[in-house]
């Protein structure tokens, strides 16, 4: 499948068929009954639009205490295991040894977006983040390692993953929107975003 290279972000549009989305779609269903999507705030006290949860030895959370990784999910209960397909998914594109030990998953209903931001609450900037695109399209935008300055957009459709290493790794990223309702991936519609990172 096509491979498009924009300021540093490796993006593989159409990495998985459909079928292999459904399949990631199906693994994802009891996670989320386990460790159910969240609405997270910022330190700030403004609530997040993405609803989010987690999958893996860490996940990412946000309320008014701040922003951080722990071990357990809000309601108390440790996160469940990484699916087996999406471990695959990092293994086949990365080629390394260690596997992520979060895959943050967020969940954009119909308005939802995400500013621009860094990835930067990892323990070690020389592992790459791999996003998994599922559902509806989203456009992405992707800036510089420092604030402001010029963007470029793409937009990412189901079954798109896109890997930010290197000197990307550090640059900032966000989902402006989505286009609610063009894909039938999801049966409530929206997008599902996967984040692997290696946390620790
Ligand atoms: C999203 N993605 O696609 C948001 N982060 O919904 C990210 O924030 C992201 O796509 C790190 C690496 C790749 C990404
Ligand atoms: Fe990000």
């Amino acid at each position: 499948m096509a491979r498009l290279v924009l300021r540093g972000f490796d993006i593989r549009k159409g990495h998985l068929d459909s079928a292999a989305q459904q399949q990631v779609v199906v693994a994802l269903r009891p996670i989320l009954k386990a460790a159910p999507l969240f609405n997270p705030s910022t330190a700030s006290g403004r609530k997040m639009s993405v609803r989010m949860t987690s999958a893996g030895g860490l996940g990412w959370v946000s309320d008014t205490a701040g922003y951080r990784y722990q071990e357990t999910h809000p309601k108390g209960v440790p996160w469940p295991d990484i699916p087996n397909d999406v471990l695959k998914i990092w293994r086949e594109l990365t080629g390394l040894e260690r596997d992520p030990d979060c895959c943050l998953i967020n969940y954009y209903g119909e308005g939802a977006r995400m500013g621009l931001h860094q990835d930067k609450d990892e323990a070690d900037f020389s592992w790459p983040v791999l996003s998994v695109s599922l559902g509806d399209d989203a456009l992405f935008r992707i800036g510089n390692t420092s604030r402001g300055g010029k963007t470029e957009s793409i937009w990412l459709n189901s079954g798109d993953v896109v890997i930010m290493g290197g000197p990307a790794r550090l640059a900032y990223h966000g989902i402006d929107r989505i286009r609610f309702g063009s894909s039938r991936l999801l049966p409530k519609g929206g997008r599902v975003n996967l984040t692997l990172r290696v946390a620790t």
